[in-house]
């Protein structure tokens, strides 16, 4: 990650919030923050943007993860003898933390041999993470979100795999929309990608190859003070890599130097036609992270209010 050292000095937030912080720049929402994000809410229309959790889903087996198996445990369960007492209905399901929509810990990717503010890569181990965990967000995700809807900006149904976003054109789709990303939001970027999946019923294009997030929006994420960023997209970030040597270069300056939450495979397109209907481009996002000890992602369903 030679390459990547001089971005990694200018991005990085360790120590910023203390030598013991595992929230990153989810510090970034305080009180004044959720105050503003509360007044996003004026119609009281509420969007889900969670994919279903459902053996459908966009897995396809790459890396070990695969879609939700959802089983079972009681049908009809009785409580006593009294045919005619209340039943009722258990379940459970087993699948990866990370097979739909998702938030990134920032224990989830690493480098050099340590994590977000310098914790050592042998605080993972076989019963999770305990640095950095999913479950040290606490409160953190109630926030302003801003979407930026780049596919629209650049007129297309949705942008092709590979195909690099910018700092351009996030600032291009911050004019077009009549907002600014600000200290505190949630960044949700649209690319169209996710109708590969839910329109084309792709999961290989879909998962394998993507649009996304070029290195160079690093640094504006950095200056813009963002908490957390969340795209349409199961990699946040462009693939094939910018460079080929070097992968995930986004989520490594991301999540392990800047201390970035990341979140996967939002569905944007629901807010996004409001968005493009009423002009409004922020809402109040409420997007908590399953308190799963030790975890390195949780699966969720964010709320956006409008
Ligand atoms: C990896 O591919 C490791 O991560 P993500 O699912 O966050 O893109």
């Amino acid at each position: 990650m030679k390459t990547l050292a001089e971005t990694a000095r200018r991005v990085s937030n360790w120590g910023r919030w203390g030598a013991d912080d595992e929230r990153g720049t989810l510090n970034f929402i305080g009180p004044d923050v959720v105050r503003r994000a509360a007044a996003c809410v004026r119609r009281g229309k509420v969007f889900s943007l969670g994919l279903a959790f459902a053996v459908d889903g966009p897995q396809i087996g790459q890396g070990g993860r695969v879609n939700p198996i959802h089983l079972m445990s009681a049908i009809d369960g009785r409580l006593g003898a009294d045919p005619d007492a209340p039943r009722y209905a258990d379940d459970f399901i087993t699948m990866p933390l990370q097979c739909a929509t998702q938030w990134d810990s920032l224990a989830h990717v690493y480098y050099g041999g340590q994590l977000y503010n310098g914790a050592p890569a042998s605080t993972i181990g076989a019963a999770g993470a305990t640095r950095n965990a999913i479950d040290r967000v606490g409160s953190g995700v109630l926030s302003r979100g801003v979407l930026l809807d780049v596919a629209r900006v650049r007129a297309v149904d949705r942008l092709r795999p590979g195909e690099v976003i910018t700092p351009a054109d996030l600032e291009a789709a911050e004019r077009a929309e009549g907002v600014t990303v600000g200290v505190g939001d949630v960044l949700l970027v649209r690319t169209g990608h996710l109708h590969v999946f839910k329109v084309d019923r792709d999961r290989e294009g879909y998962m394998r190859q993507m649009p996304g997030l070029g290195l160079a929006c690093v640094e504006w994420l950095h200056a813009r003070q963002v908490a957390a960023v969340a795209t349409d997209t199961s990699a946040v970030e462009v693939i094939p890599f910018e460079d080929p040597t070097i992968p995930l270069p986004v989520h490594a300056l991301c999540i392990r130097d800047m201390g970035l939450t990341l979140g996967e495979m939002f569905d944007l397109d629901e807010l996004a036609a409001d968005c493009a209907a009423d002009g409004v481009w922020d809402c109040l996002l409420s997007a908590p992270p399953l308190r799963v000890t030790g975890g390195v992602g949780s699966p969720l369903n964010p709320l956006a209010a409008k």
